[in-house]
């Protein structure tokens, strides 16, 4: 069995959080647990198909994803998120839509220099030479989460490592 909770992963873009959420996603079904993940490629192409990546924009993508958490969870699922979601207020306000033991916010602490160098879909690279506006870290804001539950720098840490402390807390926690 477990307790619903909601995963919230934020950080940049190229920082890891849709590859370690995968991969812990992974590891939860392995334990029997029901999980869902949201993130961009579920979300970004219907129900948040109107936006785009302006600040009023992303308030509204993370307002939305929130209140469908909430409903995954009083569904009974482990909901891991994968948002770059960098405004603070924004990742406040899922929390403070649901217990206090049900939001678990993992900051991707990954450095900027190494998600540019990873550039996987070569964003970073557009962005900086001005063919997309707006980009997260380059002319667009992200503000550290205060009081993370858990951080993750995935430069320095491989992915087993990462799924590793993720299930260690959610063990110690009594979530799983
Ligand atoms: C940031 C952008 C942008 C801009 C497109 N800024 O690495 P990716 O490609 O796959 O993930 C990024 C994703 C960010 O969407 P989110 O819904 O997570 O953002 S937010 O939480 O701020 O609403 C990136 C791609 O979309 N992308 N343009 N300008 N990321």
């Amino acid at each position: 069995g477990h307790r619903p909770v909601i995963l919230w992963f934020t950080g940049y873009s190229g920082s890891g959080k849709s590859t370690v959420a995968n991969a812990l996603e992974s590891a939860l079904q392995q334990l029997g647990a029901h999980t869902y993940l949201l993130d961009g490629d579920n979300v970004r192409h219907g129900l948040c198909k109107d936006l785009g990546f302006s600040d009023a924009d992303r308030v509204e993508n993370i307002r939305r994803v929130g209140e469908l958490s909430k409903l995954m969870v009083d569904a009974g699922l482990i909901v891991l998120t994968a948002f770059i979601s960098p405004f603070q207020a924004e990742r406040d306000m899922v929390r403070n839509l649901v217990e206090d033991a049900e939001f678990i916010e993992v900051y991707l602490d990954t450095p900027l220099e190494v998600c540019e160098q990873r550039d996987p879909k070569g964003l970073y690279k557009k962005a900086r030479a001005g063919e997309i506006k707006h980009f997260t870290g380059i002319d667009s804001d992200y503000e550290p989460p205060q009081n993370p539950e858990i951080r993750i720098n995935t430069g320095e840490n491989s992915l087993d490592q990462s799924v590793q402390q993720l299930v260690a807390y959610l063990q110690q926690r009594e979530i799983i």
